[in-house]
């Protein structure tokens, strides 16, 4: 430091913003740097408020170049809070910068994910407080519109392009919707297809209706499904299993419980038959009869909703050649069901017309592997051919 270096302040006195408080000058063949900010650099409090806000934001922005366009700034969704506001991750950089707030106030906001051009500042002038972001984010969390979702991006107004009409979610839509995103989330998913001959299965089922209307069910497909459904989770356990990941367990079940997708007026249910491996085809088709039932007159409770370890989807009686169910929050694998056609099957070097039934499992990756799901749906197609196979 050379002699010309030295304090502007003594200890205890107390400076502006933007004050010099120290010159420091170095040898000139060291190439000198003087550290007093030049007059025309000094900045006012107001100016020196936005500068270190823009130096705070600037690590929550990715620059994305491209070769004909213009950069592109994006500011980083914030963590915490904001997945549950959007707060965060709405593109409020720039407001923020005028909002009066120290930064460690606007690093604070920033943090809990929220917004702090939306916190109203209880100090003089308006001025924002770490309380007055505390005060904002109880607000936020105790808001009623906050849901466990609810972090959700904000959508055009469509009314300008058009007549619109906006409904309030039903309370079945809503928690369709919150189930689907967190499967959709937290389960990454894998689709396995498969198309069973089910010719036989056909016939056996044709032949037995009769008896199982006499005990008051109807022998459909869905429960010959869950029937063969509880046999195959018995002879491959992981896909009556859970996963843990905050406890890094996998828990396998010893009871088996089957979800059974019913579409109904209201949307989607999915009440549970309990203990499926104990029960008669006749006892299951008596018992999914009267389920699906009461799920469309809503007479279902919400304990014979829950529980379940594994679900059947079976969109075969409305149509469609395949499609790829979502897994259910807790579950490790939903066994999807198409409509089944007659063929033509390549059978001993000649076509012969095969009753088809498309199949789709769809499994969760972080504990079912591709091979255990090609196995599973295999053993599922081999067994609904041959139904006698698991006689032996
Ligand atoms: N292929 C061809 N026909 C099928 C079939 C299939 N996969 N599945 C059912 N059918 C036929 C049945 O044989 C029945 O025909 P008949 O009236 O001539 O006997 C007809 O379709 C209607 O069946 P059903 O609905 O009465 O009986 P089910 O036991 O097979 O299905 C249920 C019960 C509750 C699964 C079904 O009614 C339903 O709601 N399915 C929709 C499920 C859904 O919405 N899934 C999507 C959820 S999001 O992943």
């Amino acid at each position: 430091m050379s002699q010309n270096s030295g304090c502007l302040v003594n200890a205890g006195d107390e400076v502006r913003v933007g004050q010099v408080i120290m010159v420091v000058e170095v040898p000139a063949e060291s190439g000198a740097v003087s550290l007093e900010v030049p007059a025309s650099a000094r900045m006012t409090e107001k100016e020196f408020v936005v500068r270190e806000a823009e130096k705070d934001i600037a690590p929550a922005i990715h620059l994305t170049p491209s070769p004909s366009a213009p950069i592109h700034l994006t500011p980083s969704p914030s963590p915490a809070l904001a997945a549950l506001t959007g707060e965060g991750s709405r593109a409020s950089v720039p407001s923020s910068a005028f909002v009066p707030a120290s930064p460690s106030v606007r690093r604070f906001a920033r943090e809990l994910g929220l917004d702090i051009s939306r916190v109203k500042g209880s100090g003089p002038g308006g001025r924002i407080s770490d309380d007055d972001v505390k005060a904002h984010a109880k607000e936020v969390i105790q808001s009623p519109k906050t849901s466990q979702f609810a972090g959700y991006a904000e959508v055009p107004d469509f009314s300008k392009w058009g007549p619109v009409e906006s409904q309030p979610m039903s309370r079945i839509r809503t928690i369709t919707a919150e189930s689907t995103v967190k499967s959709w989330q937290t389960i990454p998913q894998v689709v396995q297809f498969e198309k069973a001959d089910i010719t036989e299965v056909e016939k056996f089922r044709l032949a037995s209706k009769a008896a199982v209307e006499k005990a008051g069910g109807k022998l459909t497909m869905t429960a010959i499904l869950l029937k063969l459904t509880a046999m195959a989770l018995k002879e491959f356990p992981k896909f009556n299993a859970s996963v843990d990941m905050k406890n890094n367990q996998i828990i396998y079940k010893n009871y088996i419980n089957i979800g059974i997708a019913v579409d109904t007026e209201q949307g989607l249910l999915v009440p549970v038959v309990r203990d499926v491996d104990k029960k008669s085809l006749t006892q299951l088709s008596v018992e999914l009869g009267g389920i699906a039932e009461r799920a469309r007159l809503r007479k279902l409770t919400s304990e014979e909703m829950q529980g379940g370890n594994f679900t059947i989807s079976n969109l075969g009686g409305i149509g469609g050649t395949s499609f790829t169910p979502i897994v259910y929050p807790n579950q490790v694998a939903i066994l999807g069901v198409s409509k089944s056609a007659i063929e033509p099957v390549y059978q001993e070097g000649a076509f012969v017309p095969r009753n088809m039934l498309p199949l789709s499992l769809s499994y969760d990756h972080r504990l079912i592997d591709g091979a255990d799901g090609a196995r599973f749906l295999g053993w599922m197609c081999k067994v609904l051919e041959q139904p006698f196979l698991t006689w032996l």
